[in-house]
């Protein structure tokens, strides 16, 4: 049964149509990183969206720089997977692909992928909660909990999006610009309860694109999804990459 929706869905892609992917913690679970929802998501007795909020940091910034630091600890550890280094070969092979990520950790950046599509920040980078201003910091582990920041003093916070945050309207614009533009969209490895990036596949559905979800279960994307393809991503990506024509995959100019 797999097998077959493989075989199909390699057939739908071997034609390169303009595919958007949009990746969720799902992608970098078998890399050992821990997704938000499943049974790995909590971090002491504390839940992401608990943790991932601007009120928990007003509240205790040590508390959520100490998970932020646990996390980065656990994602400097490990290598992207099979996933991730198949989603950057593919970025050279088709014409018109965009990679819309959820995810944080920076491992399709680690995995060769170059024009990614950020929507909740990236934990690599920090925050000066006074002027604004963003830095890259690979600290592991930070060498002080709460960090500070070097031009001012003022306190450091990760830069990604917390819960009740608006997403970066730039990159969120551009995401839904390419799914508006999509034949095809693979949604990988999420939940889809998030929101708006929940929204995205099913923009590019109403502007036609043809919606393929890989995911270990179903999610409420699969009553939408023309294929759900259930199993592991870092084993189905190189699956479906193994049945593209070669000739398919000759570097784009
Ligand atoms: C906003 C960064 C408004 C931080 C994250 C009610 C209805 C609709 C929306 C809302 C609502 N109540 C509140 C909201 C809004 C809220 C929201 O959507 N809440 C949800 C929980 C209901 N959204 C927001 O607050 C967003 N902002 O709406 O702002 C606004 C507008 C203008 C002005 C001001 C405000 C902000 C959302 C962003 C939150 N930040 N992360 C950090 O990482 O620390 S979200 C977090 O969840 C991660 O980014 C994560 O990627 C994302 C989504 O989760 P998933 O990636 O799907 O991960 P999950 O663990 O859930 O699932 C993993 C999946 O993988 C599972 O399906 C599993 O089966 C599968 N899987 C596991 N292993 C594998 C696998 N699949 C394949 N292979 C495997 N090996």
């Amino acid at each position: 049964m797999l097998e077959e929706k493989i075989k199909e869905v390699a057939g739908i892609l071997a034609p390169k149509p303009a595919l958007v992917i949009l990746t969720g913690a799902g992608v970098s679970a078998e890399s050992g990183v821990p997704t938000f929802r499943g049974p790995d998501g909590l971090w002491r007795q504390f839940r992401a969206e608990d943790l991932a909020t601007p009120e928990a940091f007003a509240r205790q910034p040590a508390l959520v720089w100490e998970w932020y630091d646990w996390r980065r600890q656990k994602i400097h550890s490990v290598e992207p997977n099979s996933a991730h280094l198949t989603l950057a070969r593919w970025e050279k092979y088709f014409p018109f692909f965009v990679l819309i990520t959820q995810n944080v950790d920076g491992l399709h950046q680690k995995a060769g992928s170059t024009r990614i599509l950020e929507l909740h920040g990236n934990i690599w980078k920090v925050r000066c909660t006074r002027e604004g201003k963003v830095f890259e910091n690979r600290q592991v582990p930070l060498s002080q909990i709460p960090p500070l920041c070097s031009d001012c003093g003022a306190l450091l916070r990760p830069h990604v999006v917390w819960f009740g945050e608006a997403l970066p309207a730039d990159v969120l614009e551009e995401a839904f610009k390419a799914c508006s533009q999509a034949s095809v969209m693979l949604v990988i490895g999420t939940s889809a309860l998030v929101q708006p990036a929940a929204s995205l596949p099913l923009f590019a559905r109403q502007h036609g694109a043809t919606i393929i979800e890989i995911n270990l279960e179903p999610t409420p994307l699969s009553t939408y999804a023309d294929f759900s393809l259930y199993g592991r991503a870092g084993e189905i990506l190189p699956l479906i990459d193994q049945h593209l024509p070669r000739e398919n995959l000759e570097v784009k100019g």
